[in-house]
């Protein structure tokens, strides 16, 4: 790391691949290139993500895009995904959809460049707020959010209704992130409409998404009316984020959560404290980064089940065997959810819901013994590629089938096969909080309900950065009341339960 934290002098802004790539006229891009637009034929501005995977099935494991005279390079396979992350030459690039968010979250966690102070300081400030003992203070709360869903979905089963599963989740992972992290109330769940914290945020980051599919020069005139509106959603985020902190510190501190170390923790070293200025990005780093994602993960995970119902089954079984109807599972009784966890995963593979992270080479090298790239030239790493890799998962990766995940078969995949989480140093400092939220949620929805689909149903999936199952509606039917017989049970001393 500490190479990267003392670099400079490299240019800031956009960096073309040509400037970086020695042997780019190597590898392959699509056809029909036209003059100064570069490769739209066949491209949609609303799921740039999603034709990049169409070009990566028949370009292979590293290719390029240009977009209006902008060059970038897209890697996926397995072998040239695990050479990246090496963090001895490469490191974390700021750029495309990453850069268009500086503006709203600065050198917060997310957005810092590898040099900027405030990551190292924020990074080890915020790193025990997410320590075990941290993620067990937080459990009760994460409990209590889910049981506002549950009451929700318990309404509408009762009615024969169905749920909007993107905007529920949302609403769940919010006030979560929220309330662990902040002791803040969003009253998600009594509102009609998404709380304006959503909308102002998915408005800056669609728009975010939006500034790479235009020429830059052109951005002022094409995007006048939608940058007015992004700053007005930033001036939004802002408001609402420094009313968060006005109350807390208005009534002293809260129970160690998140806030609390960003306003009193000194770094135990250096004695530092963030800026009031830091706080306010860091407030929205974690407000964004820690409920957008997870909510995704949530909605493909139930999707999937919807659709499987063996694995639904399984998963239920295990629920019911490893927690009974105890009203409120443990911290503890979370990661025994096994089976919950892996089609928790398996989802991850198919639609990470962060699906890019893109890596620079901290000095000059040659990547995979193949391409040389000089300092400061980065690839986007494509992981919903990454994971559907033949030679790693398979004919038929595309299948939906969470034992990929079982012990053994995990140890028999070459490492950085599966990254939803990005790599290194500058890996999400959140894995552990989803994971734990999602393994959690699933159980409890798993053990109350029957998830009925849509009939006709066909998953689309919607981008703005992050990725999210489009239009998704299922129909919760209370188990126990019309519910068909107990899943077979894998034997030993479990108790069939369900109230
Ligand atoms: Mn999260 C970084 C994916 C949940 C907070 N996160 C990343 C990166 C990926 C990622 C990928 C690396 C990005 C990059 O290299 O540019 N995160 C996820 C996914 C989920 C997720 C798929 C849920 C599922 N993340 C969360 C949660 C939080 C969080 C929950 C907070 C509570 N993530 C972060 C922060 C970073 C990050 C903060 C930046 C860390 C750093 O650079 O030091």
């Amino acid at each position: 790391m500490a190479e990267t934290t003392t670099r400079t002098g490299l240019p800031k802004g956009f960096r073309s691949a040509e400037q970086g790539w020695p042997g780019l006229h190597r590898i392959p891009h699509p056809p029909y290139r036209l003059p100064l637009l570069g490769d739209i034929v066949g491209a949609s501005r609303h799921t740039p993500l999603q034709d990049s995977l169409k070009y990566a099935d028949t370009l292979g494991p590293i290719f390029r895009r240009n977009a209006f005279g902008k060059e970038f390079v897209f890697t996926w396979g397995t072998g040239l995904v695990a050479d990246l992350a090496d963090e001895s030459r490469f490191a974390k690039h700021v750029g495309l959809g990453v850069a268009n968010l500086r503006p709203v979250a600065g050198d917060g966690l997310f957005t810092a460049y590898n040099h900027e102070p405030n990551w190292q300081l924020a990074h080890d400030v915020l790193a025990p707020g997410f320590s075990r003992e941290a993620m067990a203070g937080y459990h009760p709360m994460m409990l209590a959010v889910a049981e506002r869903l549950t009451e929700h979905w318990d309404r509408a089963a009762a009615g024969g209704r169905p749920v909007d599963v993107p905007g529920d989740m949302t609403k769940l992972t919010l006030e979560t992130i929220a309330r662990t992290g902040f002791g803040h109330d969003f009253g998600s769940f009594e509102r009609v409409r998404p709380h304006p914290f959503v909308t102002a945020m998915i408005g800056t980051l669609t728009y975010a998404q939006r500034l790479n599919s235009v020429p830059a020069p052109l951005t002022p005139l094409l995007l006048r009316r939608a940058s007015r509106r992004n700053a007005a959603d930033i001036a939004h985020l802002n408001r609402i984020v420094d009313e968060v902190v006005r109350v807390r510190r208005a009534g002293g501190r809260g129970d160690g959560d998140l806030l609390d170390r960003m306003l009193e923790t000194a770094h135990p070293e250096t004695g530092e404290r963030l800026s009031a200025e830091n706080v306010r990005r860091q407030v929205i780093t974690f407000l964004v980064a820690g409920h957008e994602t997870t909510s995704g993960a949530l909605s493909f995970a139930l999707h999937y089940l919807s659709r499987e119902p063996g694995v639904a089954a399984r998963a239920r079984a295990e629920v019911d065997r490893v927690w009974g109807d105890t009203p409120a599972p443990g911290y503890e009784q979370v990661a025994k959810l096994r089976y919950v966890r892996r089609v928790l995963d398996e989802s991850l593979r198919l639609w990470p819901t962060a699906p890019a992270y893109a890596r620079e080479a901290t000095r000059d090298t040659v990547l995979a013994d193949e391409h040389p790239m000089r300092r400061g030239a980065w690839t986007l790493v494509l992981t919903p590629m990454l994971h559907r890799d033949p030679e790693v998962w398979g004919a038929e990766a595309e299948r939906f089938d969470p034992d990929r995940f079982d012990a053994q078969a995990v140890r028999s995949r070459p490492p950085h096969a599966f990254k939803p989480f990005g790599t290194g140093a500058r890996a999400c400092i959140g894995r552990q909080f989803a994971l734990h939220e999602a393994t959690l949620v699933l159980g409890l929805l798993l053990r109350r309900y029957e998830l009925r689909a849509e009939p006709g149903y066909r998953l689309r999936v919607t981008e703005r950065l992050t990725l999210m199952p489009e239009g998704l509606r299922l129909w919760p039917e209370r188990r126990g009341t019309a519910r068909p017989a107990m899943p077979e049970s894998t034997g030993g001393d479990e108790k069939p339960t369900r109230p």
